[in-house]
C-alpha cells in the first residue's frame, strides 16, 4: 500500500478513536504504543500524562505469613524466595490462573531458583514483549523488602512472583498488573496476596517430599488447608506499588 495512504488510514483510525480518550482504554494505549511515529505526528502524546517517559515505582513486599496467621503445620525456616518478574506488554503472559506453569515457573515455585524463569523473561525481552527483568531479595516471613523498577507506555504491566518456602510448589504473585489506568499512572496500588499452587507438585503439606505432578495441572489458587483458617481464606501478605516522584 502507498505509504501516504497507509499513514492516512492509521491517522483516521486514531482520530476515530479520539473520543475514547475520555474513557482511556488502557489496551488502546498499549496498541498505540506500537505506532509511535503516528502518535508523535498527531501530538497525541500530550493527551496522556508523561507520554513515552519511563515512570519509576517502588514495590514493597510485606510478608505477613506466620504461625499466628496460618497456624496449621507452620514450617520452620519460613521464608520467601527472591522476587522475580518483569514489566511487560499486554501480549505477554508469564503465568496466569488456569494456565500451565512454564519450566521457569515450576522451578521458581518448587525450589525458589530464578535462573530458568530469568531466561524465559530474557527471551521475552529479546522478543520485545517485556522491558526489564525485575529481581528483588529473599526474606524471612514475617518481614518486608522493597525495590525500584520502571515502566513505560509500551510495558505498563507488572508480573512478579515469589515462592512460599518451604512448600511443594506454592507461590505468591501478580500477573499482568496494569499500572496505567484512565490515562494516568497510578499513584498507589496495593494487592492482597493469596497462595497459588503451580500445579507441578502434588505434596499436600509445606514439607512434603517431592511428588512431581503428571500430567501437570493448571495454576490455581489454594483454597484449602493450611491457607483456609477456620473457614476463612487468609492472605499471606501484600505487594504495595507506589509511584516515585
Ligand atoms: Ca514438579
Amino acid at each position: 500500500m502507498n505509504e501516504w495512504i497507509s499513514m492516512g488510514l492509521r491517522c483516521m483510525m486514531i482520530w476515530a478513536s479520539a473520543p475514547l480518550f475520555a474513557g482511556l482504554d488502557p489496551v488502546f494505549f498499549e496498541r498505540l504504543a506500537y505506532w509511535p511515529e503516528v502518535e508523535n505526528t498527531l501530538g497525541l502524546v500530550s493527551l496522556a500524562e508523561n507520554g513515552n517517559q519511563s515512570v519509576t515505582y517502588q514495590v514493597t513486599f510485606q510478608a505477613d505469613w506466620s504461625a499466628d496467621t496460618h497456624p496449621e503445620g507452620f514450617p520452620g525456616g519460613a521464608h520467601f524466595s527472591p522476587l522475580i518478574g518483569a514489566n511487560h506488554h499486554g501480549n505477554l503472559v508469564i503465568w496466569e490462573p488456569g494456565g500451565l506453569a512454564t519450566p521457569g515457573m515450576e522451578s521458581m515455585a518448587e525450589t525458589g531458583a530464578t535462573s530458568l524463569l530469568a531466561g524465559e523473561i530474557q527471551s521475552a525481552i529479546d522478543a520485545e514483549t517485556a522491558g526489564d527483568l525485575m529481581q528483588g531479595g529473599a526474606i524471612d516471613s514475617p518481614g518486608d523488602t522493597d525495590f525500584l523498577f520502571q515502566v513505560d507506555r509500551r510495558f505498563p504491566r507488572v508480573t512478579l512472583v515469589t515462592m512460599i518456602a518451604p512448600s511443594p510448589d506454592w507461590f505468591l504473585g501478580v500477573h499482568g498488573l496494569l499500572l496505567f489506568e484512565g490515562g494516568r499512572w497510578l499513584e498507589e496500588r496495593t494487592v492482597t496476596l493469596y497462595a497459588y499452587d503451580a500445579g507441578t507438585d502434588s505434596g499436600p503439606e509445606y514439607t512434603s517430599p517431592n511428588m512431581d505432578t503428571q500430567p501437570q495441572e493448571p495454576i490455581a489458587r489454594l483454597t484449602e488447608s493450611p491457607f483456609d483458617v477456620g473457614g476463612t481464606l487468609v492472605p499471606l501478605g501484600t505487594f504495595r506499588f507506589e509511584r516515585v516522584p
